[in-house]
């Protein structure tokens, strides 16, 4: 897989954010979205709002990755490893839903070619990942979700500070 796997038609890209805010005491949250508001200038959703990572099962998905936080955070993918297809910087300000991109995008380093269950995105990046939705072939039946009826997994910030407050949302393979 590689760049030209994101442009063949079919391979869905998903527009993703790492988003920073305070929750009601006050204490610094971290949460994972989308590029679409949950509120007004809020990107963040909680792990408890509904489900919006929903890649059908073989599915090849590019994920675009926009670090709105001041921080470099380790994203780990449940079900799926992936490949780091490049790092870009863009305008964190005058973020909208769209990245305006303020230089040229990089590859992967030296250190990270190759699959990747975790991958680092730097503040003021968007980092691209593509990767392939098999559902794991198990001798018997897994029951769906009974919070999201699907086959439900995480993806999320490793460390579990973050991760437990709230930088983990519901990956959902139909
Ligand atoms: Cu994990």
């Amino acid at each position: 897989m590689g760049v030209a796997a994101m442009r063949r038609p079919g391979v869905k890209v998903r527009q993703l954010t790492l988003n920073e805010d305070f929750d009601e005491y006050g204490r610094l949250i971290q949460m994972l979205g989308t590029n679409e508001q949950s509120m007004p200038g809020m990107y963040g959703r909680k792990y408890s709002d509904p489900t919006t990572e929903t890649p059908r099962a073989g599915a090849v998905e590019v994920w675009q990755i926009a670090n709105l936080t001041g921080d470099t955070h380790p994203i780990h993918f449940h079900l799926v490893n992936c490949q780091v297809l490049s790092r870009q910087p863009f305008d964190v300000e005058s973020y909208n839903g769209t990245p305006t991109y303020t230089g040229s995008a990089r590859g992967p380093e030296p250190t990270e070619i190759g699959w990747k269950e975790t991958v680092k995105m730097h503040p003021g990046e968007v980092t691209t990942v593509i990767m392939k939705f098999d559902l794991a072939k198990v001798p018997f039946s897994v029951p769906a979700s009974p919070r999201t009826g699907g086959n439900e997994f995480v993806w999320h910030f490793h460390i579990l500070e973050h991760e437990e407050h709230d930088m983990m949302r519901p990956l959902v393979v139909t």
